[in-house]
């Protein structure tokens, strides 16, 4: 029989964005549009299961609205069982109002894996066994893997599937080791046919194989400049324990670029306009460090180009602090004393224009400066 998963984790719906008030509803709204869409995809791929490993929610004090949002994109769900694994920021508590409230609105087949231990899902027609590590506060310094009952995985023929949510150790960074850490080497040890975790944003590995047996989807919609890619999640078809297919898919609405831009003419840009104008960029909450010397009527085309672009990205950061206007004898009589050693000697270069470079020029320039403010 074969079983095909959609499989997410860090969505973290909830999320406010605080840093960016312009477009600031936009990016919380994206996130559930982006779960709407994961179902879409999985509801056309026909999964079977749809697995969220960790941080649905942001935090465990989301509104009842927002929370049943987001159920009600999940219980659109054509395949048949959707499995919630709480993660550190929505960990689980006999308590917690979060998942109280997110079991009244579940369909029935919608399963919360509130407790660790193994999860049979031949009743919801699964010949497959979870073996589930949800998170139980935010941090932990110990995972949750040595709350599983082992026995019998080494001669159960059905398909054995671990969830957990946690760093992995060499994959995403947790100095303090805070974060129901992991080991490769541990997982591996535990005889289960696959891994799907949550918690790194980043998608890992960035291209799996048909050996890849731990994996991490990463964020399906990016959250911050530190996200690098554009929102992604896993498909896996799984044929039998050793034949298994996983499929990266796309699921980002808007994407996080930085760029840096260095200017030194007209053409470059123009170059720079046309480049971002471009429509892929219209989802683009984009950061241009510009860099560079131009003359004064270049730099007032820099911020025409730079008011073009931003009509076309959701949202424009543009970074100056390295673009300078261009040195001549104009810049050197307003920056200097007359006939003071930098202001000669500035003068004199720029004389020699034939022999010496623009670029000896600046670095001369730069030295005077940087000596002047170190004294
Ligand atoms: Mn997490």
């Amino acid at each position: 029989m074969t079983i095909k998963i959609f499989h997410t984790a860090d969505l973290h719906l909830g999320m406010r964005f605080a840093g960016y008030p312009e477009i600031q509803d936009k990016l919380i709204n994206a996130r559930y549009e982006t779960m709407e869409n994961m179902v879409k995809i999985a509801n056309k791929e026909e999964c079977d299961l749809f697995v969220i490993s960790g941080d649905l929610f942001d935090r465990v004090t989301m509104k009842v609205n927002e929370i049943s949002r987001a159920v009600k994109a999940l219980n659109e769900f054509d395949g048949e069982l959707i499995i919630v694994l709480p993660g550190n920021h929505d960990f689980y508590t006999k308590d917690s109002n979060l998942w109280n409230e997110f079991s009244k609105h579940a369909g029935d087949r919608v399963m919360v894996l509130k407790e660790p231990g193994v999860y049979d899902l031949s009743q919801h027609h699964l010949n497959m066994k979870i073996y589930a590590c949800p998170c139980n506060s935010k941090y932990s310094a110990e995972n949750m893997i040595s709350k599983l009952d082992l026995n019998g995985t080494e001669t159960d023929d059905v398909i054995k599937i671990g969830l957990a949510h946690g760093s992995l150790e060499g994959v995403s960074p947790d100095f303090e080791k805070t974060y129901y850490p992991m080991t490769r080497k541990e997982l591996e040890s535990i005889r289960l046919d696959l891994w799907l975790l949550g918690h790194t944003h980043l998608t890992w590995p960035v291209n799996p194989d048909k050996n890849s047996r731990i994996l991490i989807p990463g964020t399906p919609e990016p959250d911050g400049f530190d996200c690098k890619h554009a929102g992604n999640a896993f498909i896996i078809t799984i044929e039998s324990p050793s034949e298994i297919k996983i499929q990266k898919v796309g699921t980002g609405k808007y994407q996080f670029i930085i760029k840096e831009i260095l200017l030194h003419d007209e053409n470059s840009i123009n170059r720079m306009k046309d480049e971002y104008s471009k429509k892929k960029y219209q989802n683009a909450i984009l950061r241009l460090i510009l860099k560079g010397r131009l003359k004064k009527e270049d730099l007032e085309k820099v911020e025409e180009a730079i008011k073009e672009i931003s009509n076309n990205v959701l949202l424009l950061q543009a970074n100056r602090d390295e673009l300078n206007e261009e040195i001549i004898p104009e810049l050197i009589n307003s920056e200097f004393t007359q006939d003071s050693f930098p202001h000669k000697l500035l003068l004199s270069l720029l004389e020699e224009k034939e022999d010496v470079s623009a670029r000896a020029v600046q670095k001369a320039y730069d030295i005077i400066r940087e000596i002047r403010h170190e004294n």
